[in-house]
């Protein structure tokens, strides 16, 4: 009785101070980790509403990357009718956040960003956000397979 009380207490404690968080946990309703397409390894991936069926969704909408992969964003038909910016959207309110390295692509039909750093960085359409025209993308540390770091 005493032992699951201090166990209880610790995994709270653990939650609490967010050193034990849940792994499925994602930003911009990309909830599952099995959603995540995995594109690591690739020197550069493509992030584009060009589903003709469904105009709103990012293709991949939720992807993990390597860290130094060139991640190339294009809008149809525009970035101007599709303006997208760095940051989430939580219960329907979108928030940009400033740190973001995706930034802002409100012109043209492409923009390429790269940059280092692992995490986390979701991203969403200005316009569509509410109609589920967002995503988040992961990544992860770059693993050299010929052996040198
Ligand atoms: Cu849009």
């Amino acid at each position: 009785m005493k032992r699951n009380n201090f166990v209880s207490i610790m995994l709270n404690l653990l939650l609490t101070i967010g050193l034990w968080s849940h792994p499925a946990m994602a930003l911009n309703s990309c909830l599952e980790d099995a959603e995540f397409v995995d594109r690591t390894g690739r020197a550069e991936i493509s992030i584009a509403n060009d589903n003709m069926s469904n105009p709103l969704l990012y293709r991949p909408r939720c992807v993990t990357i390597s860290e130094g992969t060139l991640i190339r964003f294009r809008a149809l038909p525009n970035f101007g009718m599709h303006p997208l910016f760095g940051g989430t959207v939580v219960e329907g309110v979108a928030t940009i956040d400033p740190l973001s390295p995706i930034g802002s692509i409100n012109s043209g039909q492409e923009a390429e960003r790269l940059w280092f750093g692992n995490g986390e960085f979701p991203f969403f359409c200005d316009v569509h956000f509410g109609g589920g025209m967002m995503g988040s993308i992961r990544v992860v540390p770059q693993l050299f397979a010929s052996g040198f770091d």
